[in-house]
């Protein structure tokens, strides 16, 4: 399927003229831009002498978040972005539910869409920070594999694993991080399998299950430091110090103002030197309303408690009516 014409616009925000640019994607909607914004502050920030060609694949956008790019690239002239506007109803039968909407959906075709422009490209979430140099992904190989992947880990993994039919001997790899090589995943038609594959069975995990029943045995492992996980929950994990991107894969994410976890820190250093700085977090369900209201209670903005606390239970009235 020729996903190009599910592009119904596209727009381009900088120029640079080096055709040895890394090439990084996003897949986003209005709601992770500044995230994504607060990540590529922190990737240029930590790679000042790269050229980087940024790749955003979006179906929402503010316009004061186009507006904030363009000031972004301004500062940095070693920056492109692409803005591809997506159709979404090329995912119209996929499950949405809690804690994903269809954004995460765009992964799947950036590597069709960009090819052959594109050989080789980085696709990242939008709920990481990079903290290292992005020329130590240079040093990997990709041998026969289609991508580089880092293995996903925890408790629930051998269960999971079982339920979608994926043998315990073979690596289950964590989709937030995936360095792509464009030539083999055409070759090998992993954007129409994926949508083929989803179209017609339900996966608890989504595109992520996909990719590895489908590409799991071509999925080559690279180290935990290019996809360190910070769930939230181990407060006292040191990173390492060779960390590379750092996800923030957990339920709660450092943007939302609940969440308070010492490992926010981090995320609020970058977040602070970011033109994202102060982006209003909107809660997207009334059970966020009553969090907000707590994290500004906590914060002794009374007020504006009792405004989300009022919007919490208006919003669950109006929800089980
Ligand atoms: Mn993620």
């Amino acid at each position: 399927m020729d996903l190009t014409q599910f592009i119904y616009k596209n727009e381009t925000i900088g120029q640079i003229t080096d055709s040895d640019a890394f090439n990084v994607a996003f897949g986003v909607d209005a709601n992770f831009v500044p995230p994504m914004g607060i990540m590529l502050t922190s990737m240029v920030m930590n790679n000042p002498q790269t050229q980087l060609h940024v790749h955003v694949f979006l179906n929402s956008i503010l316009d004061e978040d186009v507006a904030r790019l363009k000031h972004f690239v301004s500062q940095y002239p070693n920056v492109q972005i692409d803005l591809y506007y997506v159709n979404v109803e090329v995912f119209k039968n996929f499950s949405v539910g809690k804690g994903y909407t269809v954004a995460t959906y765009h992964r799947i075709i950036i590597a069709q869409v960009l090819y052959p422009a594109v050989s080789k490209l980085l696709y990242i979430d939008a709920d990481t920070l990079c903290v290292g140099k992005l020329t130590e992904l240079n040093k990997l190989t990709f041998e026969d594999n289609i991508l580089l992947a880092v293995a996903d880990k925890g408790e629930w993994l051998a269960q999971h694993k079982r339920d979608i039919g994926i043998a315990e001997s073979q690596t289950y790899f964590n989709a937030g991080v995936l360095y792509i090589d464009l030539n083999k995943w055409n070759q090998y038609s992993l954007s129409d399998k994926m949508i083929d594959m989803l179209n017609s069975c339900h996966l608890s995990f989504q595109d992520q299950d996909a990719l590895n029943l489908i590409a799991g045995t071509q999925i080559k492992a690279m180290p935990v430091r290019f996809n360190q996980f910070l769930l939230m929950k181990h407060d006292n994990d040191d990173l390492p110090e060779d960390t590379v991107f750092i996800h923030f894969a957990g339920q709660v994410k450092p943007w939302q103002p609940w969440c308070d976890n010492p490992q926010r820190a981090v995320y609020d250093e970058y977040r602070n030197k970011s033109l994202w700085k102060e982006f209003d977090y909107r809660p997207r369900d009334y059970q966020e309303n009553r969090l907000m209201g707590k994290a500004a209670r906590r914060q002794g903005q009374l007020l504006t408690a009792l405004k989300w606390y009022y919007l919490y239970a208006k919003d669950k009235l109006m929800t089980n009516a």
